[in-house]
């Protein structure tokens, strides 16, 4: 596989020399000041990727080139935005540039309640709390209809939590759920913005009354709409699964199991419609076995995220090491470089170790921590490529 990276442009401070220092093949990235629905021009993708071949790497995939929310609720300017979106792609496949990353999650990409949650050694990652998300949902955003989505215990979970949590519990839930996570990744929510609530609210009144079938046909109308330009220039089109993979605050979801792979990848058949396959996404779904999923979808698989999660019990979830949980990574690099070989891969939401906390890092997107877990990765690669020159696998 290839060792790829996600970085952030030339603001990140994590800069291309340090990556080249420690290995990284291939960079993921994208025009990150490019606001969404706006073309990427032949210029400007072109600079970024002199930028990048300067240092000796090349730009192997964009993550992502986002999808407006009025192309995934079919807004009035949804072909607008298709037309924009296509003109994009020409763009970066006259470039060269033909992994293309995206997601069809409505409002919100994927979600945590704890950024820091600590480990035992000193350590810390990200973290989703049930009940803590419940009582995002309930107290704080007040959605109506919530009820329905939570037991009675977890009422009583929450009615608790509402005796002793602090304001600033509070707003550290509010800035890990919907800023956070979200500014860098989607833009629908900046880190500036005054009232990320009342602005969250208002972006999930977008998707009242639409349903799975409805994002499902969406998503149809989106991908055949940008097949015959993927063709064209020989792109391919990897959506990201849902994370986390089910059902959140009453709106649909349709990348989360083997059903939905299936059938987004059924609806438009074709080579150039495929997966990013998240290994922490999807194993963050207890219904989710990522060693089957790999088997079934490597073939229609164009880009792997290595990482892995550890179900705790109440429907929690942690980021557990690289070495270790339900992602199976080892036995997942086995599958692609069989089925598919020399797929790009980076590595995902690392710990967060040695000084990364002082930073000001991305959350989830630390350096020494993503290093670490980059290095126990190329370890599992060389022990596979040693069982294939050994031809045991
Ligand atoms: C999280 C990322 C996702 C991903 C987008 C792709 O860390 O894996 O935010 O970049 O969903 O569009």
């Amino acid at each position: 596989m290839e060792k790829t990276w996600r970085w952030f442009g030339k603001k990140d401070k994590i800069t291309l020399s340090m990556l080249r220092q420690i290995g990284v093949e291939g960079i993921v990235t994208a025009l990150h000041d490019i606001p969404n629905g706006e073309i990427w021009t032949v210029e400007a993708i072109n600079d970024l990727k002199t930028y990048i071949e300067s240092y000796g790497m090349r730009w192997s995939v964009v993550e992502s080139l986002p999808v407006c929310e009025a192309i995934k609720y079919a807004g009035p300017e949804r072909d607008q935005l298709i037309e924009n979106y296509t003109i994009s792609l020409a763009n970066l496949g006259k470039c060269g540039i033909k992994t293309i990353c995206y997601n069809f999650m409505p409002v919100i990409d994927w979600v945590r309640t704890d950024l820091q949650h600590p480990w035992p050694d000193g350590t810390s990652s990200l973290y989703y709390d049930r009940v803590r998300f419940a009582y995002f949902d309930l107290k704080i955003l007040q959605r109506k209809g919530a009820e329905v989505d939570y037991s009675e215990e977890e009422f009583n979970k929450v009615a608790a939590l509402d005796k002793t949590i602090t304001e600033t519990e509070k707003d550290e839930l509010i800035d890990a759920i919907i800023v956070k996570t979200q500014g860098f990744v989607n833009g629908n929510i900046r880190e500036d913005d005054k009232n990320p609530v009342a602005i969250f609210k208002k972006l999930l009144t977008l998707y009242d009354g639409i349903d799975r079938n409805m994002l499902r046909e969406n998503m149809r109308y989106f991908l055949s709409a940008i097949m015959p330009v993927c063709e064209e220039y020989g792109i391919n089109m990897c959506v990201h699964p849902d994370d986390p993979p089910f059902q959140i605050l009453g709106l649909p979801r349709i990348v989360t199991n083997e059903e939905d792979i299936a059938w987004f990848l059924q609806a438009v058949d074709n080579p150039h419609n495929g997966l990013t396959f998240c290994a922490g996404s999807l194993s963050a779904g207890t219904h989710n076995d990522t060693r089957e999923l790999a088997r079934k979808f490597a073939k229609r698989t164009h880009f792997v995220h290595l990482r892995s999660t550890d179900a705790m019990p109440g429907g929690n979830f942690i980021e557990s090491t690289h070495l270790t949980g339900r992602g199976h990574i080892l036995e997942l690099i086995r599958i692609f470089e069989k089925e598919n070989p020399g797929l790009p891969m980076r590595v995902d939401h690392a710990r967060m170790m040695l000084g990364d906390e002082d930073k000001g890092y991305n959350a989830g997107y630390s350096f020494h921590g993503r290093m670490l877990a980059l290095g126990q990765v190329e370890g599992m690669m060389a022990a596979v490529e040693d069982e294939i020159q050994r031809g045991i696998l």
